[in-house]
């Protein structure tokens, strides 16, 4: 197949790119840089060393033959650029990362907020209307998020996107329908991903589109099979307090002696997926692709659940740390329980990477070996979510921790 990657340079899309070119797919990553940009706007630096990504795609063709095509394109902003190169390529698929995607980042301040709405909606948009535009049939494979069901404690397990309902007419007959999961986003960056869902939702039901959506988990790890086979391969690694997530933080704050920086009592119960399997998922939605006229297909890529503060004791217990509680910037529940339905992937041979020790020290060994190039001042997380809990904490003077003001 012919594929685009959109956002092909970033932590999910480049592996991905890695692992479809190795099974012969051809692959063009259209990719504007923007995550290299935040990081010279944050002033920080992913933990592991990123070369350009032409050079990346040099390796990868001086290890295996095969190319990996970039394309330097602003999805959201070149909206004609985009249309132009998708009649000039006509691409049997669509794979969709280019999103802003990190939590904090979306909540640090006004412009934030305008930045990731304008950039997620517009580059989704944007995709859907150029498809429908030059009557292009390309399977599209959207990078959603679990964060579109929020985690409020129901007692329930989440399906798989759709909620089936029964709604009782004007006449007392009760009519069932499969109704999206009811929206309930945690933050800027999750509520983008909640009105991509209605942008899918209209579009494969006016045009025909043929769309994947993939509620994804917080993934962990760093390496995939294909990264692994040189050092100029190397998968991106955030750490810092707005880009990385939470189990891949605690990993590197154990390697560097850290505390490790629990929010609150630690009682978020997440959703979880190692990067292996999600390059694996992608590729077996990829062979799995609706029909055209058919609903958006939904998988929730997700392999396991755990509650923060036992991720942190776990960590804590293998590699020696300790575990800190701090104020917690975001405003979310202080504890949740969450169960997913995610057979979809099982059925079709998903066989998950569950957490277990070898693969948890691997993280640490590789932020360990890199552990020089962490600024440790980069570490606490201060985007917060609210002017109120902005005003209840403050960092110390060095930067180190949060602490609480009230
Ligand atoms: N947390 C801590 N300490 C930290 C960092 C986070 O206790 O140092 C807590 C947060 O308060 C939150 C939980 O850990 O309760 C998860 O935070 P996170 O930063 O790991 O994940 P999140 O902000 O939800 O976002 C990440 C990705 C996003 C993806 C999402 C999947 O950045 O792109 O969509 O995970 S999900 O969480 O299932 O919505």
């Amino acid at each position: 197949m012919k594929i685009a990657i959109l956002g092909g340079d970033g932590f999910v899309g480049w592996p991905t790119s890695l692992h479809l070119s190795d099974q012969g797919h051809e692959i063009h990553i259209l990719d504007n840089l923007s995550r290299r940009w935040i990081d010279t706007e944050l002033g920080v630096q992913s933990l592991t060393p990123m070369d350009s990504i032409q050079e990346r795609t040099r390796i990868w063709h001086q290890e295996t033959g095969r190319r990996i095509h970039f394309h330097l394109i602003d999805l959201a902003r070149d909206y004609e650029v985009l249309k132009r190169w998708l009649g000039d390529n006509r691409p049997d698929a669509v794979i969709h990362f280019a999103e802003q995607r990190a939590a904090p980042y979306s909540m640090k301040s006004d412009r934030h907020k305008n930045y990731t709405v304008n950039n997620n909606v517009n580059a989704t948009h944007n995709l859907l209307n150029a498809l429908v535009e030059l009557d292009l049939d390309a399977h599209l494979v959207h990078l959603g998020t679990m964060g579109v069901y929020g985690y409020s404690t129901v007692g329930a397990a989440i399906p798989e996107g759709y909620l089936p309902v029964g709604i009782e007419t004007i006449g007392g007959e009760t009519v069932k329908q499969d109704i999206l999961y009811p929206a309930n986003p945690g933050s800027i960056y999750h509520m983008t991903k909640c009105l991509d869902q209605l942008l899918f939702q209209f579009y494969a039901k006016n045009d025909g589109l043929r769309i994947t959506d993939l509620h994804q988990g917080i993934v962990w790890g760093t390496h995939t099979e294909q990264t692994r086979r040189h050092v100029q391969l190397i998968n991106r690694f955030d750490y810092d307090g707005d880009y990385g997530t939470v189990l891949n933080r605690f990993l590197i704050q154990a390697a560097i002696g850290y505390p490790l920086t629990v929010h609150g009592t630690g009682g978020q119960t997440r959703a979880f997926i190692h990067i292996q399997d999600s390059v694996r998922c992608i590729e077996l939605a990829l062979k799995n692709a609706p029909k055209r006229g058919e609903k958006v297909k939904i998988f929730n890529q997700m392999t396991e659940t755990h509650r923060v503060r036992d991720l942190a004791e776990l960590v804590a217990g293998m590699a020696g740390a300790k575990v800190a509680y701090l104020p917690n910037p975001r405003k979310e529940a202080a504890e949740n329980d969450l169960v997913v339905h995610n057979e979809q992937f099982l059925e079709l041979g998903l066989e998950p990477i569950t957490l277990e020790t070898g693969l948890l020290s691997e993280v640490v060994d590789v932020a360990k070996k890199y552990a020089y190039r962490v600024d440790r001042n980069r570490v606490p997380a201060v985007s917060a979510w609210t002017k109120d809990i902005a005003a209840t904490i403050e960092r110390d003077p060095e930067g180190k921790r949060l602490k609480s003001v009230s």
